[in-house]
């Protein structure tokens, strides 16, 4: 497939060649810049609309800052293929975000240029932070710091902390707001708003000069003149706090709202604020999905990240099913929440940013009431969940597996500590593919099986999905139901609810020879594994556990006195995981049979279709049959030895 970026474009391989250029030819090659992104981007997936709204963003800051020795750091990342382009990954772009291609997101190993690694949200001020304290430390006073902070990843508590050392760090630091009122849906928030009124108030900034400066002088002369100058300043304040004060208050130097679409003003404005001293922040507007006709009309949810699209008509590229499909894991999450919450009036539920990708619209269309974004805000999803159940109300707190890692001390102090109902439903749990090691859901079934209280569950298909999630409104205690990406099994998947006994698991295929066990939708695997084997002529029991915490110990007992060669699989990670509880219990009860632990192994595993990272990790069906064979193999062999 061949990709042409455009004339200028072409002979950009670093900033170096960026910096050539003379100004009037900036707006030509964010032109090229924009293209070039639409046409790899249409053909090869991705994330789409966040990128094109930073194009002139982009390519200012490289003009105007001395890259890579000047450090600019992204926000989540998800925006940076143009950052991509402009460093030196023109050429290998079409591999974004393929098997062994280039990561989808900044990262320290793959450029110069991608100062920090990112994925998760809301780490960029703090990271830049930290690099300009280093570089004052070090004596480089020359150097500059860029924080790109888009307005959904302001949302997140860590750049409120950030903001809040930064304010008194006196680094030199530049932070850029990009504003486009959304984050993945439209963003939320009283942040929101706040920004929305100073983008609003187009004399702000020329009103608190002029007003700050007649009050200093006021308050010289009269008699009443600190009383009036109190009351000016009161009445003032109202207006500043509620028109764009905040950043200012916490001693950062503000600048904005500036049209983020405007290269050559954008190049003017950060010249001048890169010789200006301490903390400063520029906000810019932007249009996520700006210069392609279809993103531009609406709906910047969907071109966040569409998929394969045509770039000539901007219809997304369905491939039409022959058979009715089985429904994806999170939308059989999202109509049970709503058919639940319709049973049981205490049910609420909550997401931080992920309305759409968990599918809690549902519940937010159909019970806007009872249905909360929280915004990009994962600690404060899980405390604020923690605060309704002491009132007796049920939270469904859905958060991908890989983002509740934010969230671990929420978790243990204030939800299982206090025994609250709370079911955490924890979407994406396993490999996702595409977005690559900052995503994956490998290490909640070990983070969250150490923590006391706990019932830690995951089904093998859409039916045990429902069934878990009824089970977990009938009996109190603090649940974690984690459950993958994609589509389950089970096209008539609207099974009647059924309770589940707490920490028991099912024998889904009998045999004789081994044992396999396996927790989630990977016991589908091990089914069509068994039935290979049978063909080879070995008898493999399937386990769906259903629950690692706690774990069915009389199936254990059961499974440990019939076989002395048991396979654990999973997919989440190894060490401490759900094979770890079967291997503990066995060491600790005195059985001695030969256990295969099957999973993500202890390394961070990159980006690539889900069925090429399985692979890699070793746990397709194939991984298991070839596991049953080797340890029936040597089994026979030790016998026969
Ligand atoms: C901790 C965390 N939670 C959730 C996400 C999922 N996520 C990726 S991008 C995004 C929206 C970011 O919005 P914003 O910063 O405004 O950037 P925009 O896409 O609007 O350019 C969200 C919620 C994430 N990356 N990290």
């Amino acid at each position: 497939m061949d990709f042409r970026p455009g004339d200028l474009l072409d002979k950009i391989e670093y900033p170096s060649d960026l910096r050539q250029m003379r100004e009037d030819q900036l707006p030509q090659v964010c032109d090229e810049l924009r293209q070039y992104i639409i046409d790899v981007v249409s053909k090869k997936g991705g994330h789409f609309g966040a990128s094109l709204g930073v194009v002139e963003l982009t390519t200012a800051v490289h003009y105007v800052f001395n890259t890579p020795y000047d450090q600019l750091v992204w926000d989540v990342g998800h925006q940076a293929y143009g950052h991509k382009i402009l460093t030196g990954r023109r050429k290998v772009f079409p591999t974004n975000r393929i098997y062994k291609g280039i990561s989808g997101f900044p990262k320290r190993k793959e450029s110069e240029y991608d100062t920090f690694g990112v994925g998760h949200s809301s780490t960029s001020i703090s990271a830049a932070l930290g690099m300009a304290v280093a570089s004052k430390l070090k004596a480089e006073d020359d150097r500059h710091h860029i924080a790109v902070i888009g307005d959904g990843a302001m949302t997140g508590g860590m750049a409120f902390e950030a903001l809040n050392h930064a304010g008194v760090s006196n680094a030199n630091l530049l932070v850029v707001l990009n504003d486009n009122c959304m984050s993945i849906d439209p963003n939320v928030g009283a942040l929101k708003q706040y920004l929305t009124d100073i983008t609003t108030s187009k004399t702000y900034n020329a009103m608190r000069d002029e007003v700050w400066n007649l009050l200093g002088h006021i308050s010289k002369f009269g008699p009443n003149a600190q009383d009036i100058a109190s009351k000016i300043e009161h009445g003032i304040k109202g207006t500043l706090l509620k028109s764009g004060n905040l950043f200012e208050s916490l001693n950062f130097r503000y600048f904005g709202p500036i049209d983020g679409h405007d290269v050559k003003h954008m190049v003017k404005v950060m010249r001048d604020l890169r010789d200006m001293p301490g903390p400063k922040i520029l906000h810019c507007v932007t249009m996520k999905g700006k210069g392609y006709g279809p993103s531009e009309k609406g709906n910047a949810t969907k071109w966040h990240a569409p998929g394969l699209f045509d770039k000539s008509t901007g219809e997304v590229i369905k491939v039409v099913p022959k058979e009715p499909e089985p429904p994806r894991y999170q939308d059989v999450f999202g109509h049970t929440l709503v058919e639940l919450a319709e049973l049981n009036e205490k049910i609420v539920g909550v997401t931080p940013a992920m309305p759409t990708g968990s599918s809690m619209t549902f519940m937010m269309e159909a019970m806007p009431d009872r249905a909360f974004d929280v915004g990009i805000a994962e600690q404060h999803a899980v405390t604020f969940s923690a605060g309704m159940a002491t009132q007796g109300l049920v939270p469904y707190c859905n958060i991908y597996s890989t983002f509740m890692q934010r969230a671990f001390d929420q978790v243990v102090h204030d939800a299982a500590l206090q025994d609250l109902h709370i079911v955490f439903c924890l979407d994406r749990g396993g490999l996702v593919g595409a977005d690559g090691a900052t995503h994956h859901g490998a290490f909640d079934i070990a983070y969250m099986r150490c923590i006391p209280n706990m019932i830690v569950a995951s089904p093998m298909n859409e039916g045990e999905l429902r069934d878990l999630m009824y089970t977990a409104q009938l009996r109190k205690g603090t649940w974690s139901i984690r459950y993958p990406r994609g589509n389950g099994v089970m096209p008539e998947w609207r099974t009647p609810f059924n309770e589940v006994t707490i920490g028991t698991g099912r024998c889904v295929r009998e045999g004789t020879d081994v044992a396999i066990l396996t927790l989630g939708p990977v016991g589908n695997s091990a089914l069509d594994a068994a039935k290979q084997l049978a063909s080879t002529g070995v008898q493999a029991a399937v386990y769906d556990m259903r629950f690692v915490k706690p774990l069915d110990t009389a199936l254990l007992a059961e499974v440990f006195s019939r076989f002395d060669r048991v396979i654990t699989v999973e997919d989440g990670c190894v060490m401490g995981g759900f094979g770890s509880a079967v291997v503990e219990w066995a060491m600790d009860n005195g059985h001695a049979a030969q256990v295969k632990r099957l999973g993500i192994p202890d390394r961070f595993i990159d980006h690539g279709s889900p069925a090429e990272l399985t692979a890699e990790c070793g746990f397709t069906t194939s991984d298991i049959v070839a596991a049953a064979l080797t340890l029936c193999g040597s089994a026979t062999k030790a016998a026969a030895g």
